[in-house]
């Protein structure tokens, strides 16, 4: 996969160089180029951003600049793919960037991260850029980042680490939260008893089929207490009796295929 990055502080980005991604970047699995977008201007003060038309506070990036860069992004390109290259506007005004989202990312031959800052850029560039791209504004989450750069920094981690060969044990993509719409479940490591909390006795036993109801029913319980919003979601179709009987402890009732809270039920907020 090749990655381009476009931002007016390219060091921002030098994480991007550590860890699992930087060792992508080594091993030739990721080529990742970051650009400075003050280079694509021609004014001796490289301005890249403006007032706004209809007034308001703070600035808008100015047109031309981004126009150049992605130009030159879109020309410099490895081969003739047919497939447009995907340009990913980070803002909170964006679609939501999810574990989903990263799989249909990670398939695609070139990713290009434009990095505003201020109050956005010119709207008229991502009209613009659907012609060479296909524009997808996306969003971390609902808290407002002062610029895109730490958003890239998160979104190239989770496209990164599913592309082929990154993570060096590929069972840890499927084990983890996310992975099947639950959060995952808790891990303990060595002494089995530490400052008087002993280690839950199942994962000692030895037993893997109740080791598994033990994580999953975890999973379960967790993502009740903290996210049960991802519940309604959930494919409840097919699951087994202890299963369902532990939704039933959670306060969660299986109609047709879905789980619903009992409106009787105590504790959380849903
Ligand atoms: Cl992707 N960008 C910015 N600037 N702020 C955000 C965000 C992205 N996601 C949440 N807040």
């Amino acid at each position: 996969m090749r990655i381009d990055v476009v931002s007016i502080f390219p060091e921002y980005l030098a994480p991007l160089e550590l860890s699992l991604i930087g060792k992508a970047r080594q091993d030739g699995l990721l080529q990742l180029n970051v650009h400075d977008l003050r280079t694509f201007t021609t004014d001796r003060h490289r301005t890249v951003d403006d007032t706004p038309y209809g007034g308001g506070a703070g600035m808008v990036m100015k047109p031309e600049p981004w126009a150049q860069a992605l130009a030159a992004v879109a020309a410099d390109r490895p081969g003739t793919s047919a497939a447009k290259p995907v340009l990913i506007v980070p803002s909170p005004a964006g679609e939501r960037f999810t574990q989903a989202t990263a799989h249909e990312l990670a398939e695609e031959e070139q990713l290009v991260f434009a990095c505003g800052r201020y109050e956005g850029i010119d709207e008229r560039v991502m009209e613009w850029a659907a012609e060479h791209f296909t524009v997808r504004p996306m969003s971390l989450g609902d808290y407002v980042l002062n610029g895109g750069e730490v958003a890239v920094l998160a979104m190239v981690e989770a496209i990164g680490r599913l592309l082929p060969g990154v993570v060096g044990n590929p069972d840890s993509l499927v084990e983890e939260s996310h992975s099947d719409g639950l959060l995952e479940y808790p891990v303990y490591t060595k002494p089995s008893s530490w400052r008087d909390r002993d280690v839950p006795a199942v994962l000692l036993s030895g037993n893997h089929g109740k080791i598994a109801q033990w994580r999953r029913h975890e999973q379960y319980r967790r993502t009740a207490e903290r996210r049960p919003d991802l519940l309604a979601g959930f494919d409840a179709g097919a699951l087994p009796r202890a299963d369902r009987a532990a939704f039933a402890d959670l306060g969660y009732d299986v109609v047709d295929g879905r789980l619903h809270r009992r409106p009787d039920a105590g504790g959380g907020q849903n």
